[in-house]
C-alpha cells in the first residue's frame, strides 16, 4: 500500500470509528459480581455506592447481586437525580423480591425521595401492591391506576410482583415535558408527572425520605442510570444487557471528532495532488 492510500485509509477508520462509538451516557453501572466492593462502579465513572448492611449473594440475575433483608441498602456518591440538576434521566434494574407483602406498605428499589413523591421507582400497596412509581405532583386524572392524595400520588402499573423471577424495571424521566416513561419487563406505561425537588443522592433498596420504612426485601442486579432519557430502542438494549449505543446521529463532540477526520482526510488529498504535480513537473 502506497503512502497515499495509507492516508486515506487511515482518515476513513478515524471518521468510522467516530461515528461507531457515540452513545447516551452511562453515569452509573452497579453488576454487584464483587462480594469484596459490593458497590463498584463499572460505568467508568467511579461513582461508587456506599454500601450500609447490605449483603452478596452469587445467585444474581447475572453472576453476582445485592441481597437486602428489609433493614439494607447502598447510598449514591457523585450522582446528583434532581430534576434540576437532570431534567432528563433513566434509571433502572433486574429485581426480584423475597415478598410482596412487606411490613409497610412500600418498598423501594431505587429513590431519591424526600417527600413529594419524588423520582421512586417501588412495590406500592396503594398502587394495588404492584410494580408502581412516584410521579410527583399530578392530577388525579393523569393516573391510569393506582392511588391519589392531595394530587400527589403513586402509578401503579397493574403488574403483580413475582417473587420466583427476576423482573426489569426501568423508568425514563424527560422533565422538560413533564413525562415519563414506566417500562416493566416488555410493558411500558407513558405517565405525565410534575416531579419537584428530591434527595441529591439516590438510593437502592430504601426510600432516603422514610428511613427504613419502605426497605426492600429480596435481590437486586444490574442497576443502572443514564444522564438522558433513554429511546425505547436504546431500553430495549439495556433490557439485552447491552449499556452502551451505536448512534447514527453523532453527539457534538464527535461531531467535532468528525470534522477531525475529514481534515485529515483533505490534508491527505492535498498531499496526493502535490506529489502527483511534482511527479508531472518531474
Ligand atoms: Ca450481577
Ligand atoms: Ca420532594
Amino acid at each position: 500500500m502506497n503512502n497515499w492510500a495509507n492516508h486515506f485509509s487511515m482518515s476513513v477508520i478515524v471518521f468510522l470509528s467516530v461515528i461507531t462509538t457515540s452513545h447516551a451516557a452511562l453515569i452509573g453501572l452497579y453488576q454487584f459480581d464483587d462480594a469484596n466492593n459490593l458497590g463498584a462502579d463499572s460505568s467508568g465513572h467511579n461513582h461508587t455506592l456506599t454500601n450500609n448492611y447490605a449483603n452478596y449473594t452469587a445467585s444474581g440475575y447475572q453472576a453476582g447481586a445485592v441481597s437486602l433483608n428489609g433493614s439494607a441498602w447502598l447510598q449514591s456518591q457523585g450522582i446528583d437525580p434532581n430534576p434540576t440538576a437532570l431534567p432528563q434521566l433513566t434509571w433502572g434494574a433486574w429485581v426480584k423480591p423475597s415478598t410482596i407483602s412487606a411490613p409497610y406498605f412500600i418498598q423501594s428499589v431505587i429513590s431519591a425521595d424526600n417527600g413529594g413523591y419524588d423520582r421512586d421507582i417501588n412495590i406500592d400497596r396503594r398502587g394495588g401492591n404492584t410494580w408502581s412509581v412516584f410521579a410527583g405532583s399530578i392530577s388525579t386524572s393523569d393516573y391510569m391506576t393506582g392511588y391519589a392524595n392531595n394530587n400527589y400520588g403513586v402509578f401503579g402499573s397493574g403488574i403483580s410482583p413475582a417473587t420466583s423471577e427476576w423482573t426489569f424495571l426501568a423508568a425514563v424521566y424527560d422533565q422538560n415535558v413533564n413525562s415519563m416513561t414506566f417500562y416493566v419487563n416488555d410493558q411500558s406505561f407513558q405517565i405525565t408527572t410534575n416531579f419537584g425537588s428530591s434527595q441529591n443522592y439516590f438510593t437502592i433498596g430504601r426510600n432516603p425520605g422514610s428511613g427504613s420504612y419502605e426497605d426492600f426485601h429480596g435481590l437486586i442486579d444490574n442497576v443502572f442510570v443514564y444522564d438522558e432519557a433513554l429511546s425505547l430502542e436504546q431500553i430495549t438494549s439495556v433490557y439485552q444487557g447491552r449499556y452502551t449505543f451505536s448512534s447514527a446521529i453523532p453527539e457534538p463532540t464527535s461531531a467535532i471528532l468528525i470534522g477531525l477526520g475529514l481534515i485529515t482526510l483533505l490534508i491527505s488529498l492535498e498531499r496526493h495532488i502535490r506529489s502527483d504535480k511534482q511527479l508531472a513537473c518531474g
